[in-house]
Parts: C-alpha cells; structure tokens; sequence
C-alpha cells in the first residue's frame, strides 16, 4: 500500500511512519507557547528531522477541548514561515494541520504535501477542492462535535463500530469530491469527542479501520486519557504511556503515528513493528496447522 502526496508516494506496511508534533501557537494542550517565534520553531521542526521524523506535521491553531478559534490571516502568519523553512531542508515531508482550506491552500504553496484536517473536509466547503486540485495527502479524522463542546458527556453505542462507519463514509465521500483514495489516510480522532474508555476501545480496535484499505495514523501522544490511565497531571510527563499506547496501536495495525517525542517513539515503533510481524507469522502457522 502507498500514501501519494503531491509527488511524493509513500510507502506504507513495513516501517512504521512518525509524524512528530510542531504547534506554533500559544496554548496547545502540550507544547503551547515554547514555537511560537519562527526560529525556535524551525529548529524544532529540524531536531526531530534529526532524530527520525518521516514528517512534521505543523498546526497554527489549538484543538484541545475548549480551545478558542483563530482566524485565517494569524493562522497563516504563525505557520507559513515555518513551513517555507523546513519544507527547504532535504527530504523533509510536511504536514499542514487545518481545518481552513486558504491556509491549506498557501501552506501547500510553501512546501507542504500533506493536508491534516481534523474536521475530514466536513469543517470548510473548500477544502476538498483543495486537496483534488493540490494532489496532497489527506488525514481525514472522525470527531464528534467541534473542540468547543466535544467532551460535553460523549457517547456511542458501539464507538469501534460507530467510527469505522463514519470514516467509510468521509472515504467515499472524498472520492465523490474527486480525491483519489491513494491520498487518504484515516485517523479515529484519539480525544476528539471521546472518553478514556472510548479511547482505549478505539485503539484495541484499530484493526477493524485498518480493514477499510486505507493507512490508519493515530494521534495519542500525551493526550489526557494517559494522564488519567497513569496518574501523571502534566502533559509534558507521559511520555512511558504514550510509548506504551503507541505500541498498541502498532500492534493493532496504525502504520503512522502521531508524536511529541520523536526520538523515543522511532525507537519503540520499530521493535514494536517486528513484534507485531511475528504475531502475525505466528498466526498464519497456527491457522496452517489447524487447516
Ligand atoms: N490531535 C491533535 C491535533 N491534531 N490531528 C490528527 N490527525 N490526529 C490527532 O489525534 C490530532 C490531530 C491534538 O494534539 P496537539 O496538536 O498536540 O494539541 P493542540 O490541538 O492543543 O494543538
């Protein structure tokens, strides 16, 4: 399986791919406020190139619960800079996190191949034009309700089952936009409009989005439920249990995750990528020998 962004394709299955975390802006939930000049920004952006990073995905705007909205031109202003800077260092691959297709729009124009939209095209009537006329990669991420009310009492039935569905139909209806299925990746929104239970069932159940035929990238790196599962208050202190959920995730078939401590991660993904390939050899000999 491949991801085609703009030119690039991406080969996907093996290794799995780290997508490290760069927030220009003031109050993210984690490292809100420490990259917000460009230089600091851009010498993150090169560290955790540095450290193994496959891509750096950039967000001028919070989706933390609650989190304010910012408008089009300061969105623009904290990420385009940055993104000009690093999308000039070699081989570097970057990611614009937006819901806003005018900061897709110039963020592609300054270098990004990928389009990470929280809202799955659903937050702006003009995205996926963007996305079709660009040629970029496409994260569509399944949330309920918007960051302001999204952890108001969420609840689902059936949440692995609810989710797989809605992002079924967010695939399809990208086709119908136009948006070749080769450029999507899908993402079940770890913390958007979900509980610590909903989480914990959606990744134990990655596997069944996997099973829709697309990469699945998962966002869980220091999010809340870690702080809740661990005990640990500050974000920038759960570093163990996103390590030990990113393995999870692996194990149940994320092929790309979504990270704040790149170094770490690349090293646990990769020994969890070989134990996930010996699970599966394993059960393919039991399956041989019962047959
Ligand atoms: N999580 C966050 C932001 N963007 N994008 C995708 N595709 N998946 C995610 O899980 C995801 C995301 C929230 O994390 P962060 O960027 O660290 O914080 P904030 O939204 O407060 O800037």
């Amino acid at each position: 399986m491949y991801w085609q962004c703009r030119q690039d394709r991406l080969s996907i299955g093996e290794q799995p791919m780290i997508m490290g975390i760069l927030n220009a802006t003031p109050d993210s939930f984690s490292d809100g406020g420490c990259y917000l000049s460009v230089d600091t920004a851009v010498a993150r952006g090169r560290e955790m190139l540095a450290q193994g990073a496959d891509i750096i995905d950039i967000g001028g705007e919070s989706t933390r619960p609650g989190a304010a909205p910012v408008d089009a031109p300061t969105e623009m202003r904290r990420v385009l800079p940055v993104i000009e800077a690093l999308a000039a260092v070699p081989g570097a691959r970057i990611s614009i996190d937006t819901a806003k297709a005018a900061v897709a729009h110039e963020a592609v124009r300054a270098g990004a191949c990928i389009i990470n939209d929280v809202t799955a095209l659903e937050g702006d009537p003009a995205m996926a034009a963007v996305v079709r006329e660009t040629g970029a990669g496409v994260v569509l991420m399944h949330m309920r309700g918007t960051p302001r009310t999204m952890q108001d009492n969420p609840q689902y039935a059936d949440v692995v089952g609810e989710v797989a569905d809605w992002l079924a139909a967010r695939l399809v209806a990208a086709g119908m936009a136009g948006i070749a299925a080769e450029a999507v990746v899908l993402d079940p929104g770890i913390g958007f409009g979900k509980t610590a239970a909903h989480n914990i069932a959606l990744i134990a159940g990655l596997d069944r989005l996997a099973r829709l035929g697309r990469p699945v990238l998962a966002g869980l790196s220091r999010k809340r439920f870690i702080g809740l599962l661990s005990g640990v208050e500050e974000a920038a202190d759960r570093m163990a249990g996103s390590l030990a959920a990113l393995t999870a995730a692996i194990l149940h078939g994320a092929s790309i995750l979504r990270v704040h401590d790149v170094a770490a991660s690349v090293q646990a993904a990769r020994v969890a990528a070989a134990l996930r390939d010996a699970t599966n050899l394993h059960a393919d000999i039991q399956r041989g020998m019962a047959a």
